[in-house]
């Protein structure tokens, strides 16, 4: 039976006179699912209530931030303890140093932290750097990989590997665009072109190690190998955009996972804990560029700013007992389980990615490793497999080109639910195919 859903088709109807689209991020639109958004009024543990009452159990986690899931207590308290103290002052607090010195632990490769506010902040400013320290001006980028909404990351590729990119979204300039050169995900020989051609203008290479915003897409074997060696090579800086792999895959992220050393991370989400955050990160000799301590500038009001960092350092701390790795392991194995057993039940043309506690199902019968694969899926039946769900009382992200995630509040029961739904979505769209 359809959910109700009264409250939040005005309320969407109000936001639509007052904020572009309606709402405050084009992700949450829910223009590729064909519906409109839904209002949500509180969280819960690994549950979602909309402002009509309906409840869900939620694989978006916020679009990452929340792995313990909704409202944990630890970080509650923290953030009332804080609001007590008061929100912002614009000077130094000693809860940032302790967040620093936290994903410091976490990170080998990393010895200093600068705190922003947004993944998007947190890239823009890792290419500044990436530009102001090595004096080069060229980045090369992954097709398919999403970076935030910075200027020289909202490009496309350009007519042929190893040609400079085109602007991926009106505003961006052709000769911003021109900078940066977007090559194919895990192909190798497309990344050893573009070197050959432009080699000593490359100022830095970033990618997520594992891609969220495609769907989720692990790389080849070798693959981060051979980028961390044709960097180092050319001098060139590695930059991880671990903003959603960051103490997601791994408590020390992708990298850890990997066993790779870049020379910039990038972090935001669950760094944040649900509140605005980002952050960018790296040895002490190329993090000693930023300003103050060097000439490369970068600023922000609320950058740091306690209630954040309260809210982040409660959720790493949590983080801190390496067992959380292997709940989440051991759920999202069973969902894996689950999932796979009905796509074989009814020769489903669909295909499971995972990483962790980061999933996709993609509704292509064939194996998906780079963006062109993501884009033979089919978003219709895509569509309609989200809206079976939704209906089923299960929220995710409202996209092919998404990560699905998996929360520590997930219980058992909840995973059995989730299964059950995928049994019977898959069951009635096989009947209609
Ligand atoms: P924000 O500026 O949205 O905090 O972070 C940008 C960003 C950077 N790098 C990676 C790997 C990211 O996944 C993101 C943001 N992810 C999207 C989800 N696909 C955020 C959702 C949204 O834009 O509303």
């Amino acid at each position: 039976m359809e959910k109700k859903r009264k409250k939040s088709a005005k309320a969407f109807k109000k936001a639509q006179k007052v904020i572009p689209g309606g709402v405050n991020s084009p992700a949450r639109a829910f223009s590729a699912v064909e519906m409109e958004p839904i209002f949500i009024d509180k969280g819960k543990g690994a549950y979602l209530y909309d402002i009509d009452g309906n409840q869900y159990l939620d694989y978006v986690n916020s679009w990452g931030p929340m792995i313990l899931g909704y409202n944990p207590p630890q970080v509650i308290k923290k953030l009332k303890k804080q609001l007590k103290k008061g929100t912002s002052f614009g000077a130094p607090t000693e809860v940032e140093t302790e967040i620093a010195e936290l994903i410091v632990d976490f990170y080998p490769a990393v010895d200093k932290v600068r705190m922003v506010n947004s993944g998007t902040e947190a890239t823009m400013s890792a290419i500044r750097l990436a530009r102001g320290y090595t004096g080069r001006d060229k980045i090369i980028k992954l097709e398919g990989c999403y970076h935030g909404h910075g200027d020289s990351l909202l490009v496309d590729a350009g007519s042929g590997v190893a040609t400079l990119g085109i602007k991926g979204s009106p505003g961006v300039t052709e000769n911003t665009a021109k900078e940066t050169i977007v090559v194919p995900y895990n192909d190798q020989k497309a990344v050893e072109k573009v070197f050959a051609e432009y080699g000593s203008e490359i100022a830095g290479l970033i990618l997520e190690p594992v891609t969220g915003n495609m769907g989720v897409i692990a790389p080849e074997a070798g693959y981060l190998e051979f980028l961390r060696e044709i960097t180092n090579k050319n001098g060139a800086l590695l930059i991880f955009d671990e903003v959603m792999t960051g103490f997601r895959l791994a408590r020390g992220g992708a990298q850890e996972l990997y066993d790779i050393e870049p020379d910039i991370s990038t972090f935001g989400k669950i760094i944040g804990g649900g509140m605005p955050v980002g952050a960018y990160a790296g040895k002490e000799e190329i993090m000693d560029y930023i300003a103050p301590a060097g000439p490369i500038y970068q600023a922000g009001t609320l950058s740091g700013n306690p209630m954040a960092m309260q809210a982040g350092l409660a959720t790493l701390k949590e983080l801190k007992n390496k067992k959380i790795y292997s709940k989440l392991e051991a759920k999202a194995e069973k969902l894996e389980k689950g999932f796979k057993k009905n796509i074989k039940e009814f020769n489903f043309p669909a295909y499971f990615n995972r990483v962790g506690s980061m999933f996709t199902l993609f509704f292509t019968a064939k194996k998906v490793e780079n963006y062109q694969d993501v884009k033979k899926c089919d978003q219709q039946l895509f569509a309609s497999y989200f809206k079976e769900m939704i209906e089923a009382g299960v929220y995710l992200p409202p996209s092919q080109f998404e990560a699905n995630f998996i929360s520590l509040a997930l219980s058992e029961e909840d995973l059995d639910k989730t299964i059950e739904a995928n049994y019977q979505a898959l069951k009635k769209l096989k009947a209609g195919l």
